[in-house]
Parts: C-alpha cells; sequence; structure tokens
C-alpha cells in the first residue's frame, strides 16, 4: 500500500474566490460560500474540472486571509478556520476562538493508494446525528457506516448501507454545534469514534477529493438552513400527494385499482392516491402498459380522476434488451447506456430479464429518458416512482469498472438515483407545464430534495421497523429531506392488526403517509381489518386530512429554510442528554409545536420523555410538565401526541380528498403557553406553480401570552383562501374562554382571548 500523510505547506496563493496552498501530495483550495461555509479540497488532481452534483452555489469572491510563519487564518464574521503549515491540518473555530473541529495532528488528511481520509479530533462529549436514512441510533458516536447506495431488500434494523447516501453530519460537544458535508460520490466511511480509543472520528472515501464543507452555524436548525441553502430546498410538493397515498406490489388490473379506490369512497375513508407497481407495464418494459390488464390507460386514470384519485406510476431504470422496443432501439442507437470498458453495453438482469442501464450522467440521455414520459402523461398520470435506482440488479455486483460516459460506475454510483430522479423531475416538468409533479425516489444522494420525496425502501412488518423507521425519517430530515416516509404495515410479511392500527396512526405524523406492501402479502387496505379497525384507521386518516393546513404549512418552511416537517428532538435541545436516551430517540416534532411518540403495538402504556416547557396531550388537554419522562395511555386509537404550550395549529374540517375544500372554516387550535408564539400560515392551489409568480396565502399568526391576544397578520400573496371563517379554539385557558368566530379575509385579524 503506498501511503502519504499530508505534509508541509511549500506555497500558498490567492486567487480570487479561494486560495490553494501547495504541499508534495497534494493541492490545497479554501474558499468561502458564506460567512459560516468554508470548503477546503485537497485534490491529487488540481487540474480534473470541479462539479458537484449537490452544490447549486458559487463561493464568495474576495476571499482574505492573513498568514504568518506557522500558519494561515481565514476568518468570517461566523467561524474561523486556521491551517497550520507544517504540516498542512485544519481546525475551525467560533469567532470567539472555541475550537469547532480540529484535523488529528498525526494521521490529518492521508491517501492509502487511492482512499483518501480525514481523521479529525474526537472531543470527550462529543455526540454525532446525521447520515440520512442509516440504521442505528440517534447519537452515532462509537459506530461506523458505509455509503454505497444498494438495493437492501430484506434489511434488518442494523443492515448498512442502505439505498441512499447522504454524506453530512452535524457535530455535537461543548454546547457547539458544527456540520461538516463530505461531497465526494464515491464509496465513503463514516467513523465516529468506533475504532479508535475515543480519540478520533474519520471519514473518507474510495476515491476522489478529500472535499467537504464545513459548516460552522451554532444551532442545529441553522446548520439545516445553512446546508440547505447551499444544496437547495424542496419546492412545495403537490397538495394531493401529502395526502393519503394508497400502494401495493402489485394491484394487477385496471379493474383492481379501479376497485380499491371505488372501496376508499364507499367507507368513507380519505384517500388521494394510487400506485401502479410494475404490473402495469408490458413485461416490465418502462413506458409501455399491459394491454390485457391495463387495456386503456386514459380510460383508468380519468375513472379514477373522476373518484377524486390521482394515479402514481413505477419507473425502473433498467431497459430491456429486445429489438423492437423503442428505448432499447434509440437507446443502442445513440449510445445512451452504460458500458463495458471495450465500448459494448453492460448488461445485467432485472425485472425485464436482460437489461442495459441509461447514462444519466449525461444531459442528452436525461433528454430522451424525460421525454419518453408522454406514455404516462398522455393518460393522465401525475406522479412518477422512480424504483431500483441504486442502481439495483439481480446478484448487486455492478462491477466498478462499468462506465456512465467516462466516468466509473465507483465514481458516480452514489449519485446514479439521484440523476435518474432529476432527469424524471425535468422532464415529467416539462410535459405537464405549471402542473406540479410528484416525484419519489429510493436511491439519493444531498441534493434530492430539490426534486424528490423518497420513502426508506423495504421495510418489515414488525414493531421494531416501526420504530427504526421513525429514525430514518427523522434523521433523513437532518439532510434536507423533508418529504419522505416509510412502507406503512411493512413492506414483506404481514401487520399484525395492532400493528397496522399503530402504524397508521404513526402515519398521520410521516411526511408522506403511503400504505405498500409487497407481493404475495395479505391485502392491508384499510377495510381489510374488521368494521372496528377500520373506524380507528378512518379516523387517523380523516385527522390527517385535518391537519393539512398545517402541514402544507409546515412543507412551506421547508421550502423556504430547509426545516424538516419530522423533527428529532436532538433540533432544539442539543444538550439534553434524555433525548439521545434510546428509550426516546425515536421520538419527534412534527411542524413546530406537535411531539409525537412512536410506541410499539404491544405497549398500551408508553414512557414519554417531554423536553423543557409545558406540554397538553392532543385531543384530551391534559397538562404535562416538561423536562421529565411520563408514563402515558397509548391504546391503540391514542397514539401518544403532544401540543407544547403556546402551540398555533391551524386545521380544517374532515374532507374525503384534497379536491374538497371542505366547510370553508379554518379551525385554529391554540394551547395556552407563559410564552409568546408565531405560525407562519401558508395555502395555494395545491397544483400549479402559480406560487412562484406569487398567487399564495400567506400570514403570520401570533399568540401573546401574557394579553392573550391572538392576531392574525395582513396576509400576503394574490391568493384567496378557501376559507371564509376562522374558528379559534382555545385549549389549556379554562372553561371561561370560549370559542370564537370571525369572518376570514385578508385583513388584520385581532382575537382577545381574554
Ligand atoms: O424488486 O416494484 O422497494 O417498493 O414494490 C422489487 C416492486 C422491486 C422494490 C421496491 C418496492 C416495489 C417493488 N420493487
Amino acid at each position: 500500500m503506498q501511503t502519504q500523510v499530508l505534509g508541509n505547506a511549500q506555497q500558498v496563493n490567492q486567487h480570487n474566490d479561494h486560495i490553494t496552498i501547495q504541499t508534495t501530495q497534494a493541492t490545497a483550495k479554501i474558499w468561502v460560500y458564506a460567512p459560516a461555509i468554508i470548503r477546503v479540497n485537497l485534490t491529487q488532481t488540481p487540474d480534473k474540472p470541479d462539479t458537484s452534483f449537490a452544490v447549486i452555489q458559487q463561493p464568495e469572491s474576495g476571499i482574505q486571509f492573513s498568514e504568518d510563519d506557522s500558519e494561515i487564518v481565514i476568518t468570517t464574521d461566523a467561524l474561523t478556520l486556521r491551517v497550520s503549515k507544517a504540516p498542512l491540518r485544519f481546525s475551525f473555530y467560533t469567532p470567539d476562538g472555541q475550537a469547532l473541529s480540529e484535523d488529528d495532528a498525526r494521521f490529518g488528511v492521508n491517501w492509502q493508494n487511492e482512499r483518501v481520509v480525514n481523521y479529525r479530533k474526537l472531543y470527550a462529549d462529543e455526540k454525532f446525528i446525521g447520515l440520512g436514512e442509516k440504521t442505528g441510533d440517534l447519537n452515532r458516536r462509537g459506530t461506523h457506516y458505509v455509503n454505497w447506495n444498494t438495493d437492501a431488500s430484506k434489511h434488518t434494523i442494523h443492515t448498512d448501507p442502505l439505498y441512499k447516501t447522504f454524506p453530512f453530519f452535524i457535530g455535537l460537544h461543548s454546547g457547539l454545534t458544527y456540520g461538516l458535508f463530505f461531497d465526494n460520490t464515491n464509496k465513503s466511511y463514516f467513523d465516529f469514534g468506533a475504532t479508535t480509543d475515543d480519540e478520533m472520528s474519520w471519514f473518507g472515501a474510495d476515491g476522489g477529493d478529500m472535499n467537504y464543507y464545513f459548516l460552522g452555524a451554532q444551532g442545529v436548525a441553522n446548520i439545516i438552513k445553512d446546508y440547505t441553502w447551499l444544496t437547495g430546498r424542496m419546492e412545495m410538493p403537490p397538495l394531493w400527494s401529502i395526502g393519503y397515498q394508497q400502494c401495493r406490489y402489485s394491484y394487477m388490473s385496471a379493474d383492481e385499482v379501479l376497485g380499491i379506490a371505488e372501496k376508499f369512497r364507499e367507507h368513507n375513508i380519505p384517500a388521494d392516491v394510487i400506485y401502479c407497481d410494475i404490473d402495469y407495464m408490458d413485461n416490465y418494459k418502462i413506458f409501455t402498459w399491459n394491454d390485457e390488464a391495463f387495456p386503456d390507460p386514459k380510460g383508468l386514470v380519468d375513472k379514477l380522476k373522476a373518484l377524486d384519485f390521482r394515479t402514481v406510476c413505477i419507473v425502473d431504470p433498467g431497459i430491456k434488451v429486445e429489438e423492437g422496443y423503442k428505448q432499447y432501439d434509440e437507446g443502442v442507437a445513440k449510445n445512451y447506456f452504460a458500458t463495458y470498458t471495450n465500448g459494448d453495453n453492460y448488461v445485467a438482469n432485472v425485472w425485464p430479464g436482460r437489461c442495459h442501464f441509461p447514462n444519466f450522467f449525461d444531459d442528452e440521455v436525461k433528454e430522451w429518458w424525460g421525454a419518453a414520459f408522454t406514455a404516462l402523461t398522455e393518460p393522465g398520470v401525475e406522479g412518477f416512482w422512480n424504483d431500483m435506482n441504486e442502481p439495483a440488479a439481480w446478484g448487486q455486483n455492478i462491477p466498478y469498472l462499468v462506465k456512465f460516459g467516462d466516468r466509473y460506475m465507483a465514481e458516480v454510483r452514489n449519485a446514479y438515483g439521484m440523476e435518474m430522479t432529476k432527469a424524471t423531475y425535468n422532464g415529467t416538468r416539462k410535459i405537464l407545464g405549471n402542473k406540479r409533479p410528484f416525484m419519489l425516489t429510493r436511491a439519493a444522494y444531498c441534493g434530492t430534495q430539490r426534486f424528490s420525496a423518497v420513502w426508506t425502501g423495504d421495510n418489515t412488518a414488525s414493531d421494531e421497523h416501526m420504530l427504526y423507521g421513525q429514525r430514518l425519517v427523522n434523521s433523513l430530515g437532518l439532510v434536507g429531506m423533508s418529504f419522505t416516509g416509510v412502507d406503512i404495515g411493512g413492506y414483506t410479511g404481514n401487520p399484525t392488526p395492532e400493528l397496522m392500527l399503530r402504524w397508521n396512526s404513526l402515519g398521520v405524523y410521516i411526511p408522506m403517509y403511503r400504505n405498500h406492501a409487497e407481493i404475495g402479502t395479505a391485502m392491508r387496505e384499510p377495510w381489510e381489518w374488521g368494521e372496528e379497525n377500520m373506524a380507528i384507521i378512518r379516523k387517523d386518516i380523516e385527522l390527517r386530512y385535518q391537519l393539512l393546513p398545517y402541514i402544507y404549512s409546515g412543507f412551506y418552511e421547508s421550502s423556504q429554510n430547509g426545516l424538516p416537517l419530522s423533527r428529532t428532538l436532538a433540533i432544539e435541545h442539543i444538550q439534553d442528554e434524555n433525548v439521545f436516551d434510546v428509550r426516546y430517540q425515536n421520538q419527534f416534532i412534527f411542524g413546530n409545536s406537535i411531539l409525537v411518540a412512536p410506541v410499539e403495538s404491544t405497549k398500551l402504556i408508553a414512557e414519554v420523555y417531554l423536553p423543557e416547557g409545558e406540554w397538553y396531550r392532543f385531543g384530551s388537554d391534559k397538562a404535562y410538565e416538561g423536562g421529565m419522562a411520563h408514563s402515558v395511555p397509548a391504546p391503540l386509537n391514542d397514539l401518544p401526541v403532544f401540543v407544547k404550550a403556546g402551540g398555533i395549529v391551524p386545521m380544517q374540517s374532515v374532507i374525503q380528498s384534497t379536491n374538497e375544500t371542505g366547510d370553508g372554516i379554518l379551525y385554529l387550535h391554540i394551547w395556552k403557553g407563559s410564552e409568546d408564539s408565531t405560525f407562519v400560515y401558508y395555502e395555494d392551489d395545491g397544483v400549479t406553480y402559480d406560487n412562484e409568480r406569487g398567487v399564495f396565502h400567506k400570514r403570520e399568526i401570533s399568540y401573546y401570552a401574557e394579553t392573550g391576544k391572538v392576531t392574525l397578520a395582513v396576509a400576503e400573496g394574490s391568493y384567496t383562501s378557501k376559507f371564509n371563517t376562522l374558528k379559534l379554539i382555545p385549549h389549556g385557558f379554562g372553561k371561561a374562554v370560549k370559542e370564537k368566530e370571525v369572518t376570514y379575509g385578508i385583513g388584520l385579524i385581532e382575537i382577545d382571548l381574554k
């Protein structure tokens, strides 16, 4: 093995937006992207083009630094980077000189053949959160992870890697916070003190540069804001996609799909979305329909529309090797597929049999792929589910030498799924014009939030999968992915009725609320569980629909500052050890004032930890004191959910789908608190991009604890709210304070609660 440890600085040069430092082993480059974001790149191939799949921002120009014999110092308003010259080591400090993160003096950055690794000092009390879709505990200290997008079917709650790669973590120590985004799509490794005597943490990759963005903002929320500034934020999703979604692998025919949709309406169970999994296709050929089972796609989608259902169809990257199949013929003729090193098209087996794989790293291939979606959009499909894009092939082991254009799979595998999804998004967005497409993907890399929701792949029908799945959702939220879901009920196996009830009730508070199941499992639609259970499931789904004004506003927040809808308690409470306690680590804040405690279906009493402050049980308004654990009832029809004192939660009447407007009343629930609180309420048409041109309705709602006043500021934007009446519903104020009803318009509204 050839090893090189980064040595002494030989030369320092200033350029417009960066400085370079030369050493024998590598060229170091440093840029400032924002006051709290400094990028460091250590490269052995300085002439290679500098590209990123994730980052959408440019560095600031006019970089400033100071230099003496021993170090180079870059100072911004928010962060100081001190680079020692002999040897070259990078250490970051707060403006007042507290150490945030320092290179290990011995190993620093080094190369082990092609592999590049950075060892950093581990602080005694340091905790680590992040990396997105990773099993394990909330606090990742003491563990090791690999990023290598994998079709992890049959995974356990310990399997690593899974489907997605997010080489971004947040470190917490000494009451300080920092983030580190290692922007490298090669197979990468993160070791949070698993192997180095609690002295070092390290991360690295099998190839590419030591290329990282150091985020020095204080507070986890601020780091997420900066990270999503750098890599982008989600758009407003189509409103219908945050309603209830019903899926199965597969509803085998148009009649079956329609029958399922009809049942929802018969049983008065709200729903918006139904899926077609791979069996809608002709022999799994992408962009085709099976003309026996799905003889009239447009007829089907139209009938579904008439029932207020939207249709989502799956697409896989594998293109069947079959002459006469359009995508195959065109792809071959134009060299659009991944190849062996001699240029022959690479073949692997997936659903259709022998397949080629589009080179989604090429813009022309992306265009071609995207334009083919007319096969789905012409019949009226508006949602697109990108599966198997790790990419997956039977046997998994796609050779590292397979090439996508001039790049080897080893270098870009982790971005393949994201680039496929980008192609699907760009293409369908173009075809659909002003209409928002819904996008779902299984594989992802940093930045995927800009155009898609994700789900966590093939989980299992068990309590432990339900709980760890929530942790995945919460952890995805830390890396900018707000629109996330799990297969409710568990993909593999059959849930017990208790598990189905419990998981469904948790689904109310999962950003994407989708019931999905594997082929061969028992049917699990809401009516499959008997009248009594169906009533409970219906109630929960109704609650989801009542909460949509709150949830949609939460997505607005994600689109503006990157904060996720499902927020691990660690975002707000970095110094509270209980938050990291494995007993409470699955709990999360949904939106900004609802705390949800996931509980096994076998436990009807739950131990819940409520952080600092006062809390009310959602539903009963029973008051609880924070900063301590409580034993609370957790029957299957009442998941432990709490609202923070001062919580402002706008709700609406029960509707059967987001196509309905309901009774025109905005039900504004407010829980008494001792501090002022605010909520940004947001509404738009839910289906077009007119919101990007000012057609929205947005206002700040404030609660003033001392005076008991509630105000709704003058509404911004040109959209007319669907509500004409405001009903203020006080909680925890005592019997004397009654509900108030006023006209809901765009002007200032002031209500006195006392
Ligand atoms: O090899 O399309 O994770 O959700 O139902 C399995 C069939 C392929 C895997 C996805 C799952 C989907 C299934 N797919």
